[in-house]
């Protein structure tokens, strides 16, 4: 791999004399604010800003790695225009900018006349400045689609914070912490915000315990107190048994419970009618009786506690009443947003940077999707049921699809039927970095600017109300633009470029810091702006309906759901002829299918890979370092096995960064490793549409 730079003299030279830049990191979610080092107009070296709380000079090998993104002769240089049928890979012809503009408004305009602006549908993940596409496409346009990639990501956490605290997105307070229990949450494999990792691993210095129930062995695993390896799909189980313990034992927090949570008493009593006893969990999640009342004991008199998951106990269809039930343990023992806890943290009052007036507005007339296709209390959209929006008009048709930095193709289960959905619309637009495998199916492919060509302002993920910002620090590659400058176009040619009136980022940026008692100036100085953390805001009330924590939910019922986290086997069970579970996990160096096109981070890790627990290896003759195969009902993959002990037999964990069998994006990407996705058929969370990647049941044997 001869781009890699082995001068290590000359690059500390070049260090040495660089300007430093404030700024971000977004090659994965949690936005390190960073200093970026930048000579001759190149990014010489990015290290994490010493000054931010949710930094403190951390670097990763990712973020560090992340200047090629601006150097990557594969990205994408010019707006690119379909030239041949769909439903065959795209081939394309370069346009220039204005007619990409008049391509896309001539369609919208086409589109509204013939099916309505609901039939417009965006979604998003890796850029926050959507938000200038929702101002075009809702605010003007009036469709209620906006939406971001929750449903494959950690959606039935979200739905499950939302009912009990009415909080999006708590974070975690590990740092007070005495005893932390991560149900699937790998934070030092998949670095969830460096600074949460630091701060787990400091309280575990000062005598935090640290418990990690996963059926893998993880890198967090590996650091904790106490392993639990649970099988699949069943945390539901023992997080119900847990609390039946501390119920039945009087462990819990009565005076907490009684000022602050609806339906305990009916909780109790489910419990009890339910018989969820850790007899009964142990049948069901392989975790004995004796250790679940242990564990149930230990959580409930350690003070402060924290019991926490992400989206590992998720991607099952039984994985939202599993989350409920981890988070209702919290509850009952009082440990909700005090120190040690998770943290129902402020956010920041930022302003949107665009300001439609009310009577421009448009009203949409039609309820969102999400809500159309029966799953009001989803967070987000459940996009597994896109496809029959797409091909079968349900619940309505959708025609039009913007993509942006999101790669469903590669990303959501069951590829071939997301590929089939794009041959359906009439008009499928990608903002993209790379011509990636979701750009090939699309009618018109625009470059965008990376974190590092352009600026952003957004929440910060740290514990108290923050702003971060990335700002331009060297030019964009071609002739790619930012999403603000892309929207701006594209209102022009519809006739609403009045909305739009900044000439420079900064002009916007001043209106969404209005409220921030920081200038822009300041906050380019700086790279963020940090409120106080705050604590014990459960006695104040809480967004949900009732103003109480809500073990009980009215909207469930309402719904027909039941108000009480329930235990449900999962849909996909593994049987004689499939007899091993899939399940997943993030790769520590690279971020799901972005990073595969760098050759720093391919040079440590070339490919992704399969861990099998040696009994299954020598029952099924796989062996270390080789290549093996897997086949589901579906479908079938190649790709290499890691024969490991930490798993639980019978399950194997494919590492995510499937995007190695990139079949798209650039040179270094292409080809390598195993793109695991159409192993599985779709399946939806029932209640909050997530999509459940590990229900899928496979065999396996050796490749050779
Ligand atoms: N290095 C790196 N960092 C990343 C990312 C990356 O790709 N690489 N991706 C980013 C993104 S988008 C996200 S969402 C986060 C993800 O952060 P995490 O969710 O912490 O990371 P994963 O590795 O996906 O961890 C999922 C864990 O769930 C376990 N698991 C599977 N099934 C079950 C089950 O039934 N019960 C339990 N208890 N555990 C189960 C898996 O074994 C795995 O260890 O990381 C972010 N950060
Ligand atoms: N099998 C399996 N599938 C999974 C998972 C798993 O563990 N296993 N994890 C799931 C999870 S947690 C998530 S979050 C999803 C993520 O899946 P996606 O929503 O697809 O998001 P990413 O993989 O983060 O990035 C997708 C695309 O964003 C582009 N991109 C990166 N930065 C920028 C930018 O600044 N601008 C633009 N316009 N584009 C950019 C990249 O080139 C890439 O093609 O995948 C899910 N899919
Ligand atoms: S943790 Fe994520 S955001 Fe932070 S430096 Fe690493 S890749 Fe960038
Ligand atoms: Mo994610």
């Amino acid at each position: 791999m001869n781009v890699v730079d082995r001068n290590l003299g000359e690059r500390l030279a070049e260090i040495k004399n660089a300007k430093i830049v404030k700024s971000f990191c977004y090659t994965c979610p949690w936005q390190c604010p960073t200093e970026v080092f930048v000579r001759d107009g190149r990014i010489v070296y990015q290290k994490g800003n010493p000054e931010a709380p949710n930094n403190i000079g951390a670097r990763c090998a990712k973020g560090m790695a992340s200047w090629h993104v601006s150097q990557d002769p594969d990205r994408l240089k010019y707006p690119m225009l379909r030239t041949n049928p769909k439903g065959e890979p795209g081939q394309f012809k370069r346009i220039t900018w204005d007619e990409a503009f008049s391509f896309i408004a001539d369609k919208l305009k086409d589109i509204a006349e013939k099916w309505g602006p609901e039939s417009v549908a965006l979604t998003c993940h890796h850029d926050p400045n959507t938000n200038f596409y929702h101002h075009l496409l809702k605010d003007l346009y009036g469709s209620p689609n906006m939406y971001a990639h929750t449903s494959g990501c950690e959606q039935d956490r979200r739905a499950a914070v939302l009912t009990l605290f009415g909080h999006v997105f708590p974070m975690h307070d590990f740092a007070n912490s005495k005893y932390v229990m991560l149900w699937g949450m790998n934070n030092l494999g998949a670095n969830q915000g460096l600074w949460e990792s630091r701060a787990l691993m400091d309280a575990k210095d000062k005598g935090c315990r640290l418990v990690v129930v996963d059926p893998n062995f993880t890198e967090t695993a590996q650091k904790a107190d106490e392993w639990v390896p649970i099988q699949p799909g069943t945390d539901g189980a023992m997080a119900l048994a847990m609390c039946k313990v501390i119920i039945d034992e009087k462990l819990y927090d009565e005076a907490f419970v009684n000022a602050h949570c609806e339906g305990f008493n009916g909780f109790r009593d489910h419990l009890n009618e339910k018989g969820y006893t850790p007899e009964w969990a142990e049948g069901v999640c392989g975790i004995d009786a004796e250790r679940i009342k242990r564990l149930a004991r230990e959580f409930a008199t350690t003070k402060p506690a924290m019991s926490a998951i992400f989206k590992g106990s998720g991607f099952y269809t039984n994985g939202h009443d599993a989350g409920r039930a981890c988070y209702i343990l919290d509850a009952l023992c009082g440990e909700v947003d005090k120190p040690g806890n998770i943290n129902l943290k402020d956010w920041a009052p930022l302003t949107a940077p665009v300001k439609i007036p009310e009577d421009v507005m448009a009203q949409p007339g039609k309820d969102p999707l999400h809500v159309a296709m029966g799953y009001p209390l989803a967070p987000d959209l459940p996009n597994s049921k896109l496809p029959d929006a797409v091909m079968n008009g349900d619940p309505y048709p959708v025609k039009a699809w913007f993509v942006h930095a999101t790669n469903p193709v590669m990303s959501d289960p069951n590829r071939d039927r997301v590929q089939d959905m794009f041959k359906n619309l009439e008009l499928a637009v990608s903002m993209e970095l790379y011509m990636s495998e979701t750009s090939l199916e699309c009618d018109i492919v625009l470059p965008e600017t990376s974190f590092h060509e352009h600026a952003e302002i957004r929440q910060g993920m740290w514990l108290g109300p923050e702003v971060v910002l990335c700002q331009p620090v060297v030019e964009p590659v071609g002739e790619a633009k930012p999403a603000y400058e892309i929207v701006k176009g594209i209102a022009e040619k519809m006739g609403w470029g009045e909305h739009f009136p900044y000439e420079t980022w900064e002009d916007w940026a001043e209106v969404a810091l209005s409220d921030i008692p920081m200038s822009v100036e300041e906050l380019k100085e700086k790279g963020f702006w940090a409120g106080e953390v705050r604590y014990n805001r459960v006695p104040d009330g809480l967004p949900t309906p009732s103003g109480k924590i809500e073990i009980y939910s009215k909207q469930y019922e309402e719904q027909g759901l039941n108000p009480y986290p329930n235990f449900v086997e999962r849909s996909v069970i593994p049987d004689d002829d499939y007899p091993i579970q899939v399940t997943h996990s993030k790769l520590s160096m690279h971020c799901n299918i972005v990073t595969q096109n760098n050759p720093y981070l391919m040079e440590i890790c070339g490919e992704n890979w399969v861990e099998v627990n040696s009994v299954d290896a020598a029952k099924y003759g796989v062996r270390d370092g080789e290549m093996c195969i897997i086949e589901s009902p579906k479908d079938s993959i190649e790709i290499r096995a890691k024969v490991v002990e930490g798993l639980v037999p019978g399950c194997i964990s494919i590492r995510h960064g499937h995007g190695f069998g990139h079949w798209a994006m650039g040179a270094t990407a292409k080809g390598k490793g195993a793109h695991s996705n159409n192993l599985m058929d779709t399946h939806t969370n029932p209640v909050t549409g997530a999509n459940c990647y590990n229900e899928c049941k496979v065999r396996i044997r050796s490749a050779s």
